[in-house]
């Protein structure tokens, strides 16, 4: 018997955003926090059969909506992508709630806002409509902190880098230009993708975060590069995700943790915005709406309450098939 996934497929600034809209497995837990471990245990498939190749390809992420479990929300979001089911992913959010809005598969209890949980915690949306098309989201995301500073790490091809970690979701290894990383365009999407890997295992030799309110959300697991000219108003970044991936958009999760990084270096504060780039040059807007305290075990954290807005277009309903007799079922990437 074949498995079949209705989809809606689009992009979130350039990078690619699934809405698995029919399909979705009944999972256990109270949380979305408890359904991902769930689905990870037991539905794993799912994900790499409609994120790996020949289905999807190395950048391709989604997820699927589920009904409330509180009185204060309207749905939960679960996230699936090539490298697994993301705590809270910005893109995947502004691509998810615009198909569903437009689609009809999730109905706001007071129009233009939503309150959403999705496995990091709960997250609020705004977003305005026009003839029946989304056209900007604005997420209020979860508390964003930078979790460790100045981490030294050597690695061969660019050697010695001193590297910051901050969290908005998924925890980010930050390069800032610096020795051989002289910018961007300077270093290529080639050079991105090799280096990054070796970055963030040098990284993770050194270093393991655990959120303070979640053991379950740990681990550094993307890497930012930040680019050159940097100011308060506006940067540029490329985000390198899964194994193969450059985020095409500037990614919400990594926008939320460079606003924590800029504010705890005294570069933005509380009410400023600051224009987000991504390689291919699509933008978000963030904004830091306030500070905030994570009460974690360790002691307090500072940490910010990011705005993050960006637009969504869907090019297509997508029906897939897993079919149990085809030897990639399950999907499989090239490394
Ligand atoms: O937008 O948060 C994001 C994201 C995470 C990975 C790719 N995009």
């Amino acid at each position: 018997m074949r498995h079949t996934f209705f989809c809606i497929d689009g992009h979130t600034a350039g990078n690619p955003v699934r809405l698995v809209a029919g399909g979705a497995p009944l999972l256990v837990g109270k949380t979305m926090g408890e359904k991902r471990l769930d689905f990870l245990a037991r539905f794993d498939w799912i994900r790499t059969g409609l994120c790996f190749e020949p289905r999807g390809h190395s950048m391709m992420s989604g997820g699927f909506i589920y009904p409330p479990m509180r009185e204060d929300s309207d749905g939960g979001i679960l996230f699936i992508e090539t490298s697994g089911c993301l705590p809270m992913c910005g893109h995947g959010t502004i691509g998810l709630v615009t198909f569903a809005l437009e689609h009809g598969y999730l109905t706001p209890r007071t129009p233009g806002k939503l309150r959403l949980e999705v496995p990091a915690g709960m997250i609020d949306i705004n977003y305005t409509e026009e003839a029946g098309r989304v056209t900007a989201v604005q997420i209020r995301n979860i508390p964003s902190y930078v979790a460790k500073t100045g981490i030294e790490i050597t690695v061969p091809g660019i050697g010695p880098l001193t590297i910051d970690v901050a969290y908005g979701g998924n925890y980010y290894a930050i390069i800032e230009p610096q020795g051989a990383y002289k910018g961007l365009d300077e270093l290529g999407a080639a050079r991105i993708l090799e280096l990054s890997p070796l970055i963030r295992k040098a990284v993770r030799e050194k270093y393991h975060p655990v959120h303070p309110l979640d053991p379950a959300i740990n681990g550094v697991s993307h890497v930012l590069w930040a680019d050159k000219d940097v100011t308060a108003k506006a940067g540029r970044n490329a985000v390198f995700y899964g194994d193969h991936a450059i985020d095409r958009s500037p990614c919400g999760t990594g926008t939320s943790a460079r606003l924590a990084h800029l504010h705890h270096k005294g570069l933005l504060k509380v009410g400023d915005s600051f224009i987000h780039e991504s390689y291919i040059h699509s933008r978000f807007k963030g904004t830091i709406e306030s500070e905030t305290v994570l009460e974690g075990k360790n002691g307090p954290i500072t940490a910010i309450i990011p705005l993050i807005e960006g637009r969504a277009v869907s090019t297509g309903f997508n029906t897939i098939w897993i079919d149990p007799e085809d030897v990639f079922q399950y999907g499989f990437q090239v490394s």
